[in-house]
This record gives structure tokens, C-alpha cells and sequence, in this order.
């Protein structure tokens, strides 16, 4: 027997929970080759800078260029790229950065303060930071609207430069992906990718300067990369395929289901789709979408490995126990694909962004609903949230001790520092008795 499109599973299987398990998992192994060539990669940018990003850029990419120079792209170019577009491709790429925008705003975070009747005031206060980098894969997953994702939060934070890298292999620039660049006021843009870019960016090079974090997605070796320099740098997170779980009622329409899957799925073969629903009938009808509607697909092959090795259908007793299974699998992208999702709702705790209700579809908040599309991927919404205005701020502690407020505070500090044996903490506080 062949494959089927799609598995389909059901939660009162006797082995539901290890198939669920199975499904879910994701070997993100880590490839000793990998390993090996990005480390190497990155000791040879931080001995020889430009000299060896020009080279393995070169190398791996094709490039013809003989000096760093000609691998920066001016920002004359990058204006040009956004003067050249369709009018309606840029009125829509103006209006989805307006909105990502106007979201990211509201993430801001105050300064603040406490005050104490001794006069000490205690406070926290909220800096951005001062240089960034983000990595824009070339090839297939070379999004604009991922441009627009990852630099308008640090725009809107206040970071004061911001450094593109995007691979162009045999030169090809994505003009879409340079006029987003402009339009989000991307600093400077350097035709370099892989380990090689990110080690620039971390270390510095001659040309390229080092900056404070780096964001965005890329391949193994630029995932390999990010690992091996955070601490150095601040990184965003190690993404994995991105996912999508739809929990549908057995209301709307199947064809809308199955297209919301397939958004998913054709984003690449390791991408997962999944959909939860009490109503068997409904969970026939949209295989039978997918089944008519995968031939009409430019990327079925994509969208056919990806549902037939991580997709799944899935049979749920009610709404509670979907609402459970959700909440287990911590999705970057929930769909509330019901007739009352204000219902369901407050029941789900852990998801990386919740469509609610029929029109509210990943493909809208993909690109302009206005929150960030860089989700935590991999079961990781239990524990980390969207990009935003707070991954490029930190925060700094504002201490002011008034004199009557050390007077109260050295006696306890000496306290504890005798306890720990630290003579000169103590005697340090005591001074200010
Ligand atoms: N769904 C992707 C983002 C994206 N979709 C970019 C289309 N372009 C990850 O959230
Ligand atoms: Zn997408």
C-alpha cells in the first residue's frame, strides 16, 4: 500500500501518545561535517578577517568580487531596488512595514522607579542596543517579508545601526528583499552568507563591523554558527521548521483548511502541518480538499513530503481535550478555525501566535497583519515568545542609595557578608554606616 497524503491518527488510539511523539519530534542532529567546517570557518574569519570571508564567499558562492568592497551594496542600490518595484508590490510592501510598525510600538517598555522614605530610589532603566546584525537566506526561503520582521522591531527599539547579510550566490540579488531593506532603513547590506557572514558580524572583520546580537534564519551552518558565537553575541534563537496546528470545530470551509495547511507545508519539506478536530466526517472532507486541491499547487512536491512526513489529521474526543493536545504540542502558529473561539481561547496557554476565528489565517499575519512572524518554533512557545522591540532593548539596574538608606542597608549587608566570608564586602558596606 502507498503512502497516504496525510496520516491520520486518533487521540483514543492505544498508541496515540508515542505517534503524537513521533510526529512531533525533530532531528535537528547535530552534524559532526557541519560541526567541524563552521568551526574552522570561524577561526579563519576571526585570524584572517576580510581576507577569508572574501575568499570563502568566493568560494561558495561564486562570487567575482577581489575586495569587500564590491560585496557591499550601496545604499544608492538598495533605493533603486525599492524605486524599481510594481507600484503594487511596494504600496504593499509600505503598508505591511507601516503595520508591523504601529505593532511593534506598542511593545516599547518604560524606564521606572521606586522610591523609598529614606529617599533611596531604586529603578530600571531600558536601552537599546547599539548594533545589530540580521542574516537573510538567499535561495528558496529569501523573504522580504522576513526583512521587514526582523529589522523593524530593532528600528522601532532605537539600535543605531543595522548590518544585512544576505548570500547571493552567483550574484543574484533578490530585488524585493533590498527595496524591504530600504524601506525598513537597513544600514548597510553585505552580499555574504553562511558561517562566514555570521563570524564577520560576531568578531568583526576590517570591513564589517562587529555587532551586539544577530537575528534571522538560515541553514545548518549559519545555525551552527549563531550556536558557536552566542555568548560573544546575542543571538535570537536557533530556529526550526516552522509549524502550523489548526483546531477546527467541523465548522467552514474544508478547502480553507486545507489551504491553511498547505501554506505551511510549502515552506519546505521539514515544515508541519497539523489539524485537530472532534468531528470525523469534517476531518474527511478536508483530506478530500487536500486530495483535489495538492494537484493545483506549483510546490505540491514540497507541500506532499512535507504532509506526508510531519503532517497529520487527527481525531480528538472534544474542544477540551484539542484545546490539551495544543497546549502539549506549544505550536509557533495556532489556528482557532471554530465557530466560538472567544470560547477556547483562555484555554490555550501555550502557543507562539493564535489565529483566532475563521478570517484570522497565518498567511495574513505572515505578512501584514502587523505582529512579528519569527515565532518560537519546536515546542519552544512554553517557554519563549515572539521576536520584538524587547529582543534588541536590555535593561540596566538603577541603584541611588540616599545616606540614611545605606545606614539602614550596611548593617544587614555586613550581616551576610560575614556569613560568606567576604571581610572586605562587609567592612565596604560598614564604611557607609
Ligand atoms: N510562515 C513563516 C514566515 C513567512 N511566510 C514568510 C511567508 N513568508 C514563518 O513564520
Ligand atoms: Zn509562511
Amino acid at each position: 500500500m502507498s503512502k497516504p497524503l496525510i496520516s491520520r491518527l486518533s487521540s483514543d488510539d492505544v498508541d496515540f501518545k508515542s505517534d503524537l511523539e513521533a510526529l512531533l519530534a525533530f532531528e535537528s542532529a547535530l552534524d559532526s561535517g557541519v560541526q567541524k567546517a563552521v568551526s574552522e570557518i570561524i577561526a579563519d574569519v576571526r585570524v584572517r578577517g576580510d581576507a577569508a570571508v572574501l575568499e570563502l564567499t568566493r568560494r561558495f558562492d561564486g562570487a567575482r568580487a577581489d575586495s569587500m568592497a564590491a560585496l557591499e551594496i550601496p545604499q544608492a542600490d538598495l533605493q533603486a531596488a525599492l524605486e524599481g518595484l510594481a507600484s503594487e508590490q511596494r504600496a504593499a510592501l509600505e503598508m505591511a512595514c507601516k503595520r508591523v510598525r504601529d505593532y511593534h510600538e506598542r511593545q516599547i517598555q518604560p524606564d521606572w522607579e521606586m522610591q523609598e522614605a529614606n529617599g533611596t530610589r531604586l529603578g530600571q532603566r531600558v536601552t537599546p542596543l547599539d548594533r545589530v546584525g540580521i542574516y537573510v537566506p538567499g535561495g528558496k526561503a529569501s523573504y522580504p517579508s522576513s526583512v521587514l520582521m526582523n529589522a523593524m522591531p530593532a528600528k522601532v527599539a532605537g539600535v543605531q545601526e543595522i548590518i544585512m547579510v544576505t548570500p547571493t550566490p552567483e550574484g543574484e540579488r533578490n530585488p524585493l528583499v533590498l527595496a524591504a531593506a530600504a524601506l525598513a532603513g537597513v544600514d548597510r547590506v553585505f552580499t555574504i552568507g553562511g558561517a562566514q557572514a555570521v563570524a564577520a558580524l560576531a568578531y568583526g572583520t576590517e570591513s564589517i563591523p562587529a555587532v551586539d546580537k544577530i537575528v534571522g534564519p538560515g541553514n545548518a551552518y549559519v545555525a551552527e554558527a549563531k550556536r558557536r558565537v552566542f555568548g560573544r553575541v546575542g543571538i535570537d534563537m536557533v530556529a526550526g521548521p516552522s509549524e502550523v496546528l489548526v483546531i477546527s470545530d467541523g465548522s467552514g470551509d474544508p478547502d480553507w483548511v486545507a489551504m491553511d495547511l498547505f501554506a505551511q507545508a510549502e515552506h519546505d519539506e521539514k515544515a508541519q502541518s497539523i489539524l485537530l478536530c472532534p468531528d470525523a466526517a469534517y476531518l474527511a472532507r478536508v483530506e478530500e480538499s487536500i486530495t483535489r486541491l495538492l494537484a493545483t499547487m506549483p510546490r505540491a512536491d514540497i507541500i506532499r513530503t512535507s504532509l506526508a512526513d510531519r503532517g497529520a489529521l487527527i481525531h480528538v474526543r472534544d474542544m477540551d481535550e484539542a484545546c490539551e493536545i495544543a497546549n502539549y504540542i506549544a505550536a509557533e502558529h495556532l489556528e482557532l478555525s471554530v465557530e466560538d473561539p472567544e470560547a477556547l481561547l483562555p484555554k490555550i496557554r501555550h502557543a507562539g501566535a493564535i489565529f483566532v476565528g475563521h478570517w484570522s489565517v497565518e498567511a495574513l499575519g505572515d505578512y501584514c497583519a502587523g505582529p512579528n512572524h519569527v515565532l518560537p518554533t519546536g515546542r519552544s512557545a512554553r517557554f519563549s515568545s515572539p521576536l520584538g522591540v524587547y529582543d534588541f532593548q536590555k535593561r540596566t539596574s538603577v541603584i541611588r542609595i540616599s545616606r540614611q538608606g545605606a545606614a539602614e542597608l550596611a548593617p544587614v549587608a555586613a550581616t551576610l557578608a560575614y556569613g560568606e566570608g567576604l571581610q572586605a564586602h562587609a567592612r565596604s558596606a560598614e564604611y557607609r554606616k
